[in-house]
């Protein structure tokens, strides 16, 4: 697809040149290695019966591995699902049912309850490595099809699957390179999940489409991270607020002074950290605006004012302007086409612009500023969950009459989810046995981190639940 053809380009253009290694140094892989091994990969997903159009659920921890079973998916033509690897059983089994994979690339294959082929990243790497023969499969087409179906969840409570073609998820990559004057020289520090936009759209793809190079780091730890940094040579970094908040609590944000570029994103960064950083780092962190329906949308500027509490201007292709009650409208060759499965719903405006559901600003400067959220949406570590869902599983236990889940600040974790309820039980809800109740049905992410007991939950004349007062209490 078109996406992948750009990347095997540069990697045909330098074939010795590094693209990505472990934060170990375990191992090492060339531009003509990578190809190669994709390519035979691809090879197999294909003997499998895998075909362009088809979807391959990947829900992987981060490693070379995963890596090479990304580009492998999309050098084929498949389109990628990737899966939370917190999911639990039921999560993973709508995102299945709905997107209906062909094959399964998960660490975990006994998470799945269906009947899908499943083969971990390593099992498919390491036949591929010992096939003999190269399967002749059609690799990087000229065909923009759809590449990837991100799955996110919905006011409704059930998450459902924005579809990405190629051209979306290049668009996207592109303006990420000439918006942050990425090339061939930088490496990335990848710390991110590899089942996110971020992790996915901006990292892997904005590395390879810029012929660039990554560390695969996985899993996020301050200490460890401290040392990838004294012992490479990296140029940049991105992280959701949560991780700089991490670095500063262990008076590490120095170790980010030889970086290039700081980059955050996901969630609101608190300027009282964006100081922190600049002061520490001696550069500002670029703060950036991106959805899984979008790629990236926004950027502070590499060269000039990066302001705190701003996402900074439209990337090179994109259109930004505000629309009803001052709702976030955004167009571009980088905005997806519609929801798997389901009909356009009212996401577009009629004249065909996304309705981002955030609600924002501009400032004299032309800078956006994102001031609230026409969904209950809470951000928690980068990762989001909505209200409706967690609520429709508290619902089910024992003696909950009625229940509103808000977020509400934390330094930390940006926000931290918290439960109201309303019980008809005598003693209040035993916080680790509900926690275990819900374990089975909700990520560890989406799980209240605080219960707390109401005669009744604060409603308008509607009957609308009150979220910003629980807000204030909580
Ligand atoms: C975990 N803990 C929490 C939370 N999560 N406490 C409160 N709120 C939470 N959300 C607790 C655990 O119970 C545990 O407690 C302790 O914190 C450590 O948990 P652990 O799971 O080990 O945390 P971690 O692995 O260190 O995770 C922190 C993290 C992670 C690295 C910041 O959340 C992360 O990778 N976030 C990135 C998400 C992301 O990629 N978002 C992009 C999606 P105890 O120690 O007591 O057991 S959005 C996107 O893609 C758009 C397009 C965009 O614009 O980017």
């Amino acid at each position: 697809m078109v996406l992948t053809r750009e990347w095997v380009r540069h990697w045909r253009a330098a074939p010795d040149a590094e693209v990505m290694r472990t934060s170990t140094d375990a191992k090492i892989m060339t531009g003509l290695e990578v190809e190669e091994l994709t390519g035979r990969i691809a090879g197999g997903l294909h003997e499998q019966g895998v075909r362009p159009g088809d979807r391959v659920l990947l829900s992987c921890a981060p490693s070379v591995e995963t890596v090479l079973c990304y580009v492998a998916i999309l050098r084929l033509g498949a389109v990628v699902v990737p899966a939370n690897t917190g999911y639990t059983a039921r999560e993973l089994s709508h995102v299945i049912s709905d997107s209906k994979p062909a094959i399964a690339i998960i660490d975990s294959p006994e998470r799945t309850r269906h009947d899908v082929p499943s083969h971990t990243p390593g099992a498919l790497v390491s036949s591929a490595t010992s096939s003999a023969h190269i399967a002749r499969v059609e690799l990087d087409s000229e065909h923009d099809g759809p590449a990837m179906i991100a799955y996110t969840s919905g006011t409704t409570g059930v998450p459902k699957g924005a579809l990405l073609s190629a051209g979306n998820l290049l668009a996207g990559a592109r303006a990420l390179v000439d918006a942050w004057g990425w090339t061939p020289a930088d490496v990335l520090i990848h710390a991110l999940p590899m089942f996110h936009m971020h992790g996915l759209g901006a990292g892997l793809n904005g590395t390879f489409t810029a012929g660039a190079s990554l560390i695969v780091v996985p899993r996020f730890d301050v200490a460890d991270l401290v040392e990838v940094l004294r012992t490479n040579k990296p140029t940049m970094f991105f992280g959701v607020p949560t991780m700089y908040a991490r670095f500063a609590e262990q008076g590490q944000l120095s170790s980010l002074r030889e970086l290039r570029l700081v980059v955050s994103g996901s969630a609101p960064l608190d300027p009282v950290l964006f100081k922190a950083i600049t002061e520490e780092t001696g550069q500002s962190p670029v703060e950036r605006y991106g959805m899984s329906e979008t790629v990236m949308l926004t950027s502070n500027p590499l060269n000039g004012i990066r302001k705190a509490g701003s996402v900074g201007k439209p990337l090179p292709g994109v259109q930004v302007r505000l629309g009803d009650s001052d709702g976030v409208e955004v167009r571009g060759p980088n905005v997806f086409s519609g929801y798997w499965n389901r009909p356009e719903g009212d996401v577009f405006t009629p004249d065909g612009w996304f309705k981002t559901g955030d609600i924002g600003r501009f400032d004299e400067d032309g800078y956006l500023y994102l001031v609230g959220r026409a969904s209950d949406l809470i951000i928690t570590g980068g990762y989001n969950v909505y209200p409706r869902e967690v609520e429709d599983v508290i619902r089910d236990l024992p003696d909950i009459q009625d229940i509103a889940v808000v977020g509400v600040p934390d330094p930390t974790w940006g926000e931290l989810v918290i439960a109201f309820y309303v019980s008809s039980g005598q003693a209040p809800v035993d916080e680790v046995l509900a926690a275990e109740l819900i374990s089975d049905r909700l990520a560890p992410y989406k799980h209240p981190r605080r219960w707390i007991r109401m005669t009744e939950l604060p409603r308008n004349a509607m009957g609308k639940v009150r979220r910003d007062l629980l807000r204030e209490q909580g």
